[in-house]
Parts: structure tokens; C-alpha cells; sequence
């Protein structure tokens, strides 16, 4: 948990999670810290052993590091670096590989190419007693399945104090997208009762990568119920939708997670902005710096009773094509970025009830779209009982263009609506051009970080968050 000084409140979403996408850390993410902290004892270790030897110089020490750093570089294990043994087997940029010139390593697919056809046609060996399945997200009673299934065992933070809470009509958002593909929706069954216990989902998108234009699967919602954790299970339930991604001929996937894995292409982090900063702080999401009082904060983060850019409106369906027009060019700007068509900016951009909000401001004299902006709802439960309060309202910074005005203040009208829409915090990271607005709309940093990554597509050079045009829900 970090201070913040400038608004003398500090956002706890700690080691954010996945998805990080929630107000705190996910396990794994705790899990991170502690490799880090291992790593570093380490090299201290390396360091202490040079100091206590016959002749403790500062040369010795220095040689412990560089011995380390050669060995990591070599792509030597260290005992720094925590093994992952499903993770070394997969095609994704490993830790320790050189990627210095003249080295061997290119950019772009990391397996030989395959047939779809070669792709076996049956799912990977789980445990005796359960069994694969689609989740049809069509039928309610699955989408229901789907919810609780989530809703008691997806993302938490470290502390377990707010969970994800996803609703049915985002997840039908998330997972219905144009050209979705039923068997992409992977569950896991106990055969007797037919219960689903974990779950692993793919949607189809074309993906921009540094000018390479790549169809692939975006992989979300990997969940498995808390009673069957550290199983190894994980690992087949992506080897499972692997094979069924691969067998529509997609060989290229992308993801985020709070975890650490080998290895991202870029980390992001999380700020938040206090709307009603009462009820973050009575929640424990957020905690008033040493000398602030609860009146001074509430007139700090006190915002405009409605927003100030003339001519800002619900984006319509008559506005997607000026809309995609508008967001395909802007995006261009970035070295990964989705790519999207008129029918997929409808799915993903036209406001939703409770899902999605997006705004737009139209040129009265050119009939432009100049201004575009957009955030999705992601409530989190608050499963500590240190409150009357049930649920976390939180609202995530989608995409967002501006020509007409700095994007300081388009966003400042983000805020505006996201209060005037019921939500508690407004949060966001620090891709695209974000930096430009976070401190200045008073923002605080969280402590977690959204690591971002490519499957079976290498890129040699770790890309910097302002690098990043993709936002996962
Ligand atoms: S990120 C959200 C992840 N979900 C949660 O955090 C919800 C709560 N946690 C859980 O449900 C479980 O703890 C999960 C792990 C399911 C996360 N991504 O079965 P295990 C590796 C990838 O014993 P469990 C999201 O949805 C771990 O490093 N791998 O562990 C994006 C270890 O491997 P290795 C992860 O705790 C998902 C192995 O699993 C993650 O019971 C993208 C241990 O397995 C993670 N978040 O279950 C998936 N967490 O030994 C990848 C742990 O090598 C997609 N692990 O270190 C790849 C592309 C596939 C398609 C390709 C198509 C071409």
C-alpha cells in the first residue's frame, strides 16, 4: 500500500490483480512478491558469501552480481530465477534468453507453423472422476453456472478483502463477441454431480504487434475452484484450449495476469480515482494519509456536477462507423493494439446497461466524430465484515480518443459521468497516452502490476506500458 501524496489517500489495490483489474492483489501476485523477495535474498546471499570470504572488496562483491547477471543473460538458471515447469515447455519468450543482436532469436512466431488438422482431437487427462465441456453462454442456466462459479472463486486481493464480481451481462459481453467460438468457452465438470470447477475462456481478435497483423485468441477468466487448487490443473486447462484455439487454425494467443510468468512484454500498473472516497475508506479500498481529515478529502476529490465538454453524448449506433474510423487511426500510434472492424466496435464500444459506457463528441458544423471515451463496469464483492457495504462499484478505463480537447479533460468528464453513474472508483493504467491525465485528475498509484503477454509470438524488446493499446475486460 502506497501514500498518496498528492491526494492524501492511498488506493489499497495492492499488487493489483489480474487481472489486476481488482482492487487488490491475486495470489499469485503475493506469490510474485515472494519470488522477488527470494531473488533478492539471493543475491544478497551471492554477496554476503563474497564478503565473508578471504578478501571482502568491493571488487568481490561487485564480481558476485556480474556473475549472476552473465549467467541470467546466458539464459542459465540462477537461483534467482523460480523454475516454472509447465511454463518452460511453452512457446512464449522465457527469462534469461539472449535477445542481444546477432543473437538467433527473431520477432514473430516462436513454433514452426502446423496444420489445424494435426491437432489432436481429444482434451488433455484431468483427474479421474472429472470431465471437459463447452459452456454454452447462450443458455442462461449455464451463464449462471459461469457467474457463481466466479463470483466465489475468481480474483482476489492478497488481504482477501474484494473479489471480482462479474456480472451475467458482462460475461455474455466479454464472451460473445462476433465470430466467437462456443468451444472456446472451456469448463471442467465433476462427472457424478455435473458441478462446473474451473474454466478458461478464448474470444477471436486481431491483434496489431509492431506492425504485424495477427488473428488470435485472447485467453480470460482462467478460473479454478479454491478447493482444487495447486493441482496442476492450471497448466492443462491451457493446454486444453490451446488445442481447441489451434484446431480453428489460430496459433497465436494473448493475455494479462498479476502473476509473473515467462515472460511478459510489458507491465502495467493500476491507479484509481476516488469517487466517494466515504466509502472507500470505510471499505478499507483506500486510507486517508497521516494528516488528511475525511472533509478535506472529500472537497479534494469533489468533481462538477455534470460533465464540461459541449456536445458530449451516448455514442449510437449511428456513430460506429465515424467511431471505428476515429479509434482504428488512433490506434495505429501503438506498437500492440487491437484492430477492430464496425461489427466488433458495436460489440465492444456501443454503451451497454451496466456494461459498458461510452460517450462521443460529434462536430456540429463537419458531423465529425472528434472525442471518444469509454469505460466498463467491474463491480468487486467485499467479502471482509468490516462493513455494512456489499460490493465495490468500480469503473475501468476502456478506449479513449481525443482531437478536440487535451485528453486531461475528456477524462475529467469520464469521472464526472462514472459519479453520476453510481461508481465508487474510476480506475485505470498506465497504457497509451494515460500518463497525460493520472496525477493531474488525481489518481493514485496502486501497488500491483498488470503484466501483459504474447503466446507463441516473440517480440525481443520489453515494450513500455505508453506502448500498449490493449485493454482486456
Ligand atoms: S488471469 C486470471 C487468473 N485467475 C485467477 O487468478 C483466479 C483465482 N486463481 C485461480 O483460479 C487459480 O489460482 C489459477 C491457477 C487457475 C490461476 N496464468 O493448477 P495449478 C501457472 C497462467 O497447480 P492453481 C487469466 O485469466 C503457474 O505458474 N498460468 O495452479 C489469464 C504454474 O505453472 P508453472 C498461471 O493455483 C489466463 C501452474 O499454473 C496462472 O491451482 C492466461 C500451476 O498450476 C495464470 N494466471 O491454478 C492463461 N496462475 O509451474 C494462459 C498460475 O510453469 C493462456 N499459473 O509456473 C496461454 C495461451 C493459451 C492459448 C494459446 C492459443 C494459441
Amino acid at each position: 500500500m502506497r501514500a498518496d501524496a498528492d491526494a492524501d489517500a492511498a488506493p489499497r489495490a495492492a499488487n493489483a490483480d489480474a487481472n489486476a483489474r481488482v482492487v487488490g492483489a491475486d495470489a499469485s501476485d503475493a506469490r510474485d512478491a515472494r519470488n522477488d523477495a527470494v531473488r533478492g535474498q539471493d543475491v544478497e546471499g551471492d554477496v554476503d558469501r563474497a564478503r565473508d570470504g578471504d578478501a571482502p572488496t568491493v571488487s568481490s562483491v561487485v564480481d558476485a552480481l556480474v556473475k549472476h547477471h552473465l549467467a541470467e543473460r546466458e539464459g542459465k538458471r540462477t537461483s534467482r530465477m523460480p523454475s516454472h515447469e509447465f511454463w518452460e515447455t511453452q512457446p512464449v519468450r522465457q527469462f534469461g534468453e539472449d535477445t542481444s543482436r546477432g543473437a538467433e532469436l527473431r520477432e514473430g512466431p516462436i513454433d514452426p507453423p502446423k496444420l489445424a488438422s494435426e491437432t489432436s482431437e481429444s482434451g488433455g487427462a484431468l483427474p479421474p472422476g472429472y470431465e471437459w465441456c463447452s459452456c454454452d453462454m447462450t443458455d442462461s442456466r449455464t451463464q449462471e453456472e459461469v457467474y457463481e462459479l466466479l463470483t466465489n472463486n475468481y480474483v482476489e486481493d492478497d488481504d482477501a478483502m474484494f473479489r471480482f464480481q462479474y456480472s451475467q451481462e458482462f460475461l455474455k459481453w466479454a464472451l460473445r463477441p462476433p465470430e466467437y467460438h462456443g468451444d472456446w468457452h472451456v469448463g471442467v465438470r465433476l462427472k457424478v454431480t455435473q458441478t462446473l470447477v474451473a474454466f478458461i475462456t478464448g474470444v477471436p481478435a486481431k491483434l496489431r504487434v509492431k506492425g504485424k497483423e495477427i488473428d488470435l485468441a485472447e485467453i480470460n477468466f482462467l478460473c479454478i475452484h479454491k478447493k482444487l487448487r495447486s493441482k496442476r490443473i492450471a497448466p492443462t486447462l491451457i493446454k486444453e484450449i490451446t488445442r481447441r484455439v489451434n484446431a480453428k487454425d489460430v496459433w497465436q494467443a494473448t493475455y494479462t495476469a498479476g502473476v509473473l510468468l515467462p515472460k511478459p512484454i510489458s507491465k502495467a500498473r493500476y491507479w484509481h480515482r476516488s469517487l466517494d472516497i466515504k466509502k472507500l475508506v470505510d471499505i478499507g479500498f483506500t486510507r486517508l494519509g497521516r494528516d488528511a481529515s475525511m472533509s478535506r478529502a472529500v472537497q479534494m476529490f469533489k468533481l462538477a456536477a455534470k460533465p464540461k465538454s459541449e456536445g458530449l453524448r451516448h455514442m449510437t449506433e449511428a456513430d460506429v462507423p465515424r467511431v471505428t474510423a476515429l479509434l482504428s487511426k488512433y490506434l495505429t500510434r501503438f506498437a500492440v493494439a487491437p484492430i477492430m472492424n464496425e461489427a466488433e466496435v458495436r460489440h465492444w464500444l456501443l454503451p451497454r446497461e451496466d456494461v459498458v459506457f461510452s460517450y462521443v463528441v460529434e462536430d456540429e458544423k463537419t458531423n465529425k466524430i472528434t472525442d471518444f471515451v469509454s469505460f466498463y463496469n467491474l463491480p468487486s464483492q467485499i467479502i471482509h465484515s468490516k462493513t455494512k457495504h456489499k460490493t465495490l462499484k468500480a469503473a475501468y478505463s476502456y478506449y479513449n480518443v481525443a482531437t478536440s480537447m487535451p485528453l486531461v479533460k475528456l477524462m475529467e468528464d469520464a469521472l464526472i459521468l462514472a459519479r453520476n453513474n453510481a461508481f465508487d472508483v474510476f480506475n485505470a493504467l498506465d497504457l497509451m497516452e494515460n500518463e497525460s491525465f493520472l496525477s493531474a485528475l488525481k489518481f493514485g498509484i496502486g501497488d500491483g502490476n498488470l503484466h501483459y503477454y504474447l503466446y507463441n509470438w516473440r517480440i525481443l524488446e520489453d515494450l513500455e506500458p505508453s506502448e500498449i493499446a490493449l485493454v482486456l475486460t
